[in-house]
């Protein structure tokens, strides 16, 4: 029986998998978890979720390749202890770097108010803005964070990077760590949220942090929805202290339709669309992990367990 990687994602094609598989490696097969009718065939996973009754039956598993940058949404808690690899792929940073840059812009350039105004039928000018008096935070200057630093800077917006280790990002002002938190937010008109979900940063943009940064401010979260207190980005948007905000994840997804988040002419929610991994350039990445893992070899962007990324 020819190789084939156990597939499981209700976002993702397993169809335009096998093909971009298949390209690359015509004996190779891509088989969805619903049709996987024997498990023992399986050694290698790629996955957005586990399926619903969980990996017990795959026995021979060596490694686990997520379906996504992120591995928060696998349940590291239930999964198997075996090697595990999130997915890097130039798609899905570009894909995250272009909502990044539009969700800025559309904040710097008034679009927000200027949508407001014209479904009110409203004739409102404003001065077209310099960038020197909008600087960028990048929370988690990682793979795509620290691209979309670089491309905003390479834009012309002052931009600011934090992250848990210090970066060196050519135009990006650098902070780092628990310590360089607040002094980070100080100088930011917005922040964007590509941090990964950890304990440690679940619930960072709360009441306090949003407070460190000036008056006015906007937040654009593509990270995890968990990233954010939600009670809290309310309450500092009513008080106007926050501008906008644009989130891509939420807590709960879909939103629920009476959440307070939701409807509001300052928030745009977009439904967890902002990264697009295409199979054709990622399905390398995902071969070569799996030739590693029957190898024996440490797998490429593995997760460091006890960092959670
Ligand atoms: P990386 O692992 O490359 O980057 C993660 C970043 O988070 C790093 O800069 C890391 O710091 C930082 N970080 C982690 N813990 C801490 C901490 N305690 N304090 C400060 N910084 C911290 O991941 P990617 O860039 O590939 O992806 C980032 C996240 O984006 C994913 O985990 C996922 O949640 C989200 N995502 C969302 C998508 C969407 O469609 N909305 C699509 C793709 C990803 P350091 O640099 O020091 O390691
Ligand atoms: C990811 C995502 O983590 O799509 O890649 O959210």
């Amino acid at each position: 029986m020819s190789q084939a990687i156990l597939f499981c994602s209700d976002l993702d094609d397993p169809v335009a998998w096998h093909a971009a598989v298949q390209a690359l490696r015509p004996d190779l097969s891509v088989i969805d978890w619903k049709d996987a009718d024997d498990p023992e065939r399986f050694e290698f996973a790629l996955l957005w979720k586990p399926p619903p009754q969980g990996l017990g039956a795959f026995t021979r598993l060596r490694a686990i390749q997520s379906l996504g940058a992120g591995v928060n949404q696998l349940d590291l808690s239930t999964l198997p202890d075996l090697p595990l690899a999130r997915l890097t792929d130039p798609s899905l940073t570009d894909t995250m770097t272009d909502y990044a840059v539009a969700a800025t812009y559309r904040y710097f350039r008034s679009f927000d108010r200027y949508e407001r105004n014209s479904r009110a039928r409203r004739w409102d000018y404003v001065f077209a803005p310099s960038k020197a008096d909008f600087p960028v935070g990048v929370m988690g200057t990682g793979v795509i964070g620290g691209n979309a630093a670089r491309t905003l800077a390479a834009l012309g917006f002052p931009v600011r990077g934090w992250s848990r280790s210090p970066r060196t990002i050519p135009g990006v002002e650098s902070f780092s760590g628990p310590e360089g938190l607040i002094p980070f937010l100080e100088g930011c008109r917005l922040i964007v949220n590509v941090l990964a979900l950890t304990e440690e940063t679940r619930d960072i943009i709360n009441r306090q942090t949003l407070s460190a940064m000036p008056k006015g401010s906007y937040v654009v979260n593509i990270g995890r929805g968990a990233h954010v207190v939600e009670e809290d980005l309310v309450a500092m948007l009513d008080s106007g202290h926050i501008a906008g905000a644009t989130l891509d994840v939420v807590q709960t997804e879909p939103l629920p339709e009476d959440h307070p988040l939701n409807g509001r002419d300052d928030v745009l929610i977009t439904p967890h669309c902002a990264g697009g991994i295409d199979p054709r350039t990622a399905a390398a990445a995902v071969i070569e992990n799996m030739e590693r893992a029957l190898s024996g070899r440490p797998l490429l962007n593995a997760v460091d367990r006890a960092r959670g990324y």
